[in-house]
């Protein structure tokens, strides 16, 4: 499917969408496609079996989770603007322009990748990681490479080498903290499109 003028001129708020989301139109008309190609039943709306179509997702052992964390609260469908905005947030950060002193954290700020890198563990939304919820995706990651015990121990020196008030959780400051170092970029990548 080509990309033109008719294509874009479909796009609800398409300038905002752009100015929020750092994308060129070009890019957003790619994404349009792609979303449609997704929209099975063409509603206009992704719901959450849509996305299992994406096979690079259907491998991921937290592709259900990453699936997740395009669905706000207690929604089930998305519309094409909530999709783009949520990709947004892997677009590499280097294409930014240069930022205001007082202009918003970018949408595909290392903050914000981290941040929905964080929410993958952090299942109940107490804004923080417990042994159990970091257990839980060792686990799905893992799989049967490792034993419970070995997947104990690396939860416990994990939490252990990231926490750093004591409380036996990883908070979102800590998170951050331990990942200081990692090249979020590529780790975060998440190249389904
Ligand atoms: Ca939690
Ligand atoms: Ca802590």
């Amino acid at each position: 499917m080509g990309c033109n003028a008719s294509t874009l001129a479909k796009i609800h708020n398409l300038d905002e969408l752009i100015l929020e989301t750092g994308f060129s139109s070009s890019h957003i008309c790619h994404l349009y496609n792609r979303f449609h190609s997704l929209d099975k039943d063409d509603k206009g709306l992704l719901n959450r079996g849509d996305f299992q179509n994406i096979s690079e997702l259907a491998v991921n052992p937290l592709g259900d989770r990453i699936i997740n964390n395009f669905f706000p609260d207690g929604m089930d469908l998305i519309d094409f603007n909530s999709f783009a905005r949520t990709l947004a947030r892997f677009r590499p950060m280097e294409e930014n322009p240069k930022k205001e002193p007082d202009s918003p954290e970018p949408i595909n700020s290392r903050t914000n990748k981290l941040k929905f890198a964080f929410q993958l563990y952090d299942q109940d939304k107490d804004g923080k990681i417990s042994n159990n919820e970091l257990l839980q995706v060792l686990r799905m990651m893992l799989g049967v490479q490792v034993t419970e015990e070995q997947l104990d121990n690396i939860t416990d020196r994990t939490i252990q080498e990231a926490d750093l008030d004591g409380d036996h959780a990883i908070s979102f400051k800590e998170f951050k903290k331990s990942l200081e170092k990692m090249d979020v970029e590529n780790a975060l990548s998440i190249r389904f499109l």
